[in-house]
Formats: structure tokens, C-alpha cells, sequence
């Protein structure tokens, strides 16, 4: 920035002080936000992370420059704050989510906007291994730490696990503006196909079809499997319709609904330049 542009946000920000929302608003209308776009953070973030930042970037150089000039009052805050400007890293929707009960404790830390790095744990390693092709395919960075009382039954974390990602979607999305909404993909996985259509419409709903011959049981199926889908869709606020045509291997054809939903999601989830308020005509979600 400038020292021309710094003094002037200065002078602003003595001038509406009090008004922060007036100061926000002149600010937008007078700066070029892309031109000063975290100049040699691209090469971190990542292409989509640009493009979301692009987007969304107004709102990170305001907060940056309020931080700024009130260092004083704050320091802890500013401190956070800035470290993630300077990283590119406030410019992503990230967030952290823990849920402990007397059947299981989970902690989720989930980037929306991140680039596949993914490190899960549930106990499950087939549950694991599904949760990883998820995320590496819907570019998401996703930790999950989750413990459960699988001598009784994988059920319980299964569908944990589910609650808390669906509340880590939630949160991430925020009130939803910017966002495409919809997304769709059609994944396979050698003989199995299977489709993910998600409307991130905030009106839980999940259908969830079966046509192919559902193969030998393993201790995270087909069915567990809709259980997670469940709680995902009913917590992070989705439709989702989950079509899985065939399939001969039930293995496969797992994998092939995780990769889907991880496409699916990434497309829905993704900001939209385009599009500046809440992908709805009734004006939210
Ligand atoms: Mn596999």
C-alpha cells in the first residue's frame, strides 16, 4: 500500500471513527482491492485461494487496516490477526470444531478453501482412508481427531464424525453470500459410478439410492456410510442426492461417493465473483 493510501485511510478513520460501517464502504469504493491482492503470498495459497481472496478481499484489507490503527488497544488480537494477513491465511474460511460426548470426543479443523492436505484419524481405517479421498479431492484441508467406543459399534463415530464435519461446513460457509451453491459431479472408480449433486441451500435433506449390488459387508459399508452422509447433510445445512449406478466392487463404489462428494462440495462451497449476495432470490439461506 502506498504511503499516499495509508494516509488516507488514516485520515478516514479519524473522520468516521465512530462509524465503522460508513468507513468500510468508503474504503471499498476507493482502493482497487485486487491491485495490492497479498503481493508474494500467491505462491501459499494457491490458485483457488487467490480467486476467493479476490473475492472476498475488501473485507481482509479493512480489518488489516483497522489493526493498524488501533495496535494499542488490542495487541493480542492485532497480533492473531495480522499473522494470518501476512500469511494469506485470514483470507480463507477456516475453522475449528470440537465435540465431545460420552460415546465419542472429536476436534475437526477444516479449510474450506485449502488444497487437500488432509491428516485423519477415527480409529476406522477404512472410514479414514474414504475421509481422505473426500478431502484430497474436494481440495479441502481437513484434520480429524476422533475418538469413539468402537468395541460397541463404529456407528456412533461413524455418524459423529458426520455431525461435526456437517457443523465445520456450517460454520465455514458463514451466512452463505458468494457462494455458487450448487455443485455436481460424476465420479468412478473402476466398475463402480456414482453421482453427487449438493444444494448448500440450508434446508437439510439427503437422498441417498443404492442400484447396484451392494457386495460383501465390510465394518464401515455401504449403508454406515449413508449414516455419515445423514448427519453431514443435516448439520452443514445440505441437500444432498447421492446416486451410486453401479458398482461390483463395494469398495469401489464407496470411494467413487466420497470422491464425488468432495467434488460436488468443493464446486458449491467455491466463491463466485460473480455473484455478490446470498445465491438465494428469497435473499438468504
Ligand atoms: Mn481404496
Amino acid at each position: 500500500m502506498s504511503v499516499y493510501k495509508s494516509k488516507l485511510i488514516v485520515v478516514l478513520n479519524i473522520i468516521f471513527k465512530r462509524k465503522q460501517a460508513i468507513f468500510e464502504l468508503t474504503t471499498i469504493r476507493i482502493f482497487d482491492i485486487k491491485t495490492r491482492l497479498f503481493s508474494g503470498d500467491v505462491a501459499q495459497l494457491g490458485e483457488r485461494g487467490v480467486r476467493n481472496a479476490e473475492v472476498r478481499g475488501s473485507i481482509p484489507l479493512i480489518s488489516t487496516t483497522f489493526l493498524q490503527l488501533r495496535k494499542k488497544k488490542n495487541p493480542a488480537r492485532v497480533a492473531l490477526l495480522s499473522a494470518g494477513d501476512e500469511g494469506g491465511v485470514s483470507m480463507q474460511r477456516s475453522v475449528v470444531v470440537n465435540r465431545k460426548t460420552k460415546e465419542t470426543a472429536i476436534k475437526i479443523h477444516l479449510n474450506i478453501d485449502g488444497s487437500g492436505i488432509v491428516d485423519i484419524s477415527t480409529g476406522i481405517p477404512f472410514f479414514d482412508h474414504m475421509l481422505t479421498l473426500f478431502a484430497a479431492h474436494g481440495l479441502f484441508d481437513l484434520m480429524i481427531d476422533a475418538t469413539g467406543d468402537l468395541e460397541v459399534d463404529p456407528h456412533h463415530t461413524v455418524e459423529d464424525v458426520g455431525l461435526v464435519l456437517g457443523d465445520a461446513f456450517n460454520k465455514s460457509l458463514g451466512d452463505r453470500k458468494g457462494i455458487n451453491r450448487y455443485g455436481h459431479a460424476v465420479v468412478p472408480m473402476d466398475d463402480a459410478l456414482t453421482s453427487v449433486t449438493a444444494d448448500l441451500s440450508n434446508r437439510p435433506f439427503l437422498v441417498y439410492n443404492i442400484s447396484g449390488d451392494k457386495g460383501a459387508a465390510t465394518d464401515f459399508a455401504i449403508l454406515p456410510a449413508r449414516e455419515f452422509f445423514r448427519a453431514f447433510a443435516t448439520r452443514g445445512g445440505m441437500n444432498l442426492h447421492v446416486n451410486i449406478f453401479y458398482g461390483e466392487n463395494e469398495h469401489h463404489m464407496i470411494e467413487s461417493v466420497f470422491k464425488a462428494a468432495g467434488k460436488a462440495l468443493d464446486k458449491a462451497s467455491a466463491l463466485n465473483e460473480r455473484r455478490k449476495d446470498v445465491p438465494s432470490t428469497k435473499g438468504s439461506l
